[in-house]
């Protein structure tokens, strides 16, 4: 039997390009809640208030998603995740060996590439090669971002003079790993003060990153390595535990501020 395509001519193909795209990013100019940075933490927060049917938008710089759970640490492929995070390995399907008490190992392709999928699957948008440029600040609150294509961004300015846009939310997460890029645009306006990340302590850095998830600015709340850069918490090294947990913490404060 010969394969035969569907007769689609070209132009077809980019108006279904185009028209989509505009009417979702459109859709999306208003939302309920922004998540800057698609890493673990800001994956897995996008997935679990997409699945509270929470409209969620995720920007993320890059092409791909995933962050720094594409790799253990020191470019090796092999995630660690220390007890009881090994319960959100099961959730989504990931599977894992323990390698001693309390410390389980999983292959990150597999791992990331399940996650990233969940979060589709659970309803979550994505903007993809989109860089956070600024914050939108209404009556002091944090109510949504400025962005522009990451191609954009990293052009001299001599060279691309274009004007980003702004998206509106009713709060936004910084989810950026330990460049904390949103909680920075308001210590850049003398709005706060961060103390920077802390050395190396994984025994209690995880504990307390998700301990210390929480709005950290009337409207911005930080998850994952955002939370030890904008308190002063140790970092904690290639194990991912606390970046899952801490994005599961994160969707559930979301939440909470939106009831309210
Ligand atoms: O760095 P990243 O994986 O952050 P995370 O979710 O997890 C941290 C761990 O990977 C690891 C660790 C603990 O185990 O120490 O580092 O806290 O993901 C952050 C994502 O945010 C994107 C960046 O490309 C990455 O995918 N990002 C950062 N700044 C911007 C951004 C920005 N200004 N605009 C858009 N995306």
């Amino acid at each position: 039997m010969t394969l035969k395509f569907a007769p689609v001519s070209e132009s077809q193909i980019t108006r279904a390009i185009v028209g989509e795209f505009a009417k979702e990013f459109e859709n999306y100019a208003e939302t309920d809640v922004i998540i800057v940075g698609g890493g673990p933490s800001g994956l897995i927060a996008g997935k679990e208030l997409a699945s509270a049917g929470v409209e969620v938008l995720i920007i993320e710089r890059n092409n791909y998603l995933g962050g720094g759970f594409w790799l253990g640490g020191f470019l090796m492929n092999k995630l660690t995740v220390r007890s009881p995070a090994e319960s959100i390995l099961d959730e989504l399907g990931v599977p894992y060996k323990k390698y001693n008490k309390g410390l389980y190992v999983a292959d990150a392709s597999h791992a990331c590439s399940k996650l990233i999928a969940a979060t589709c699957d659970a309803g979550a948008k994505i903007l993809n090669m989109v860089a956070l440029d600024d914050v939108v600040l209404h009556n002091e609150k944090v109510s949504g971002v400025v962005v522009n294509w990451s191609a954009v961004s990293a052009l001299p300015k001599e060279i691309a003079c274009v004007d980003p846009v702004s998206l509106e939310s009713k709060l936004v997460i910084d989810a950026t790993g330990h460049d904390a890029s949103v909680v920075k645009k308001l210590e850049e306006r003398g709005l706060l003060k961060i103390k920077g990340q802390g050395a190396m302590w994984v025994e209690r850095s995880e504990n307390l990153v998700v301990e210390h998830t929480s709005e950290f600015y009337p409207g911005l709340i930080v998850t994952g390595m955002a939370v030890s850069a904008a308190y002063g918490l140790p970092r904690m090294g290639p194990t991912f535990g606390a970046m899952l947990m801490s994005g599961k913490r994160a969707a559930e404060v979301t939440v909470e501020k939106l009831k309210r």
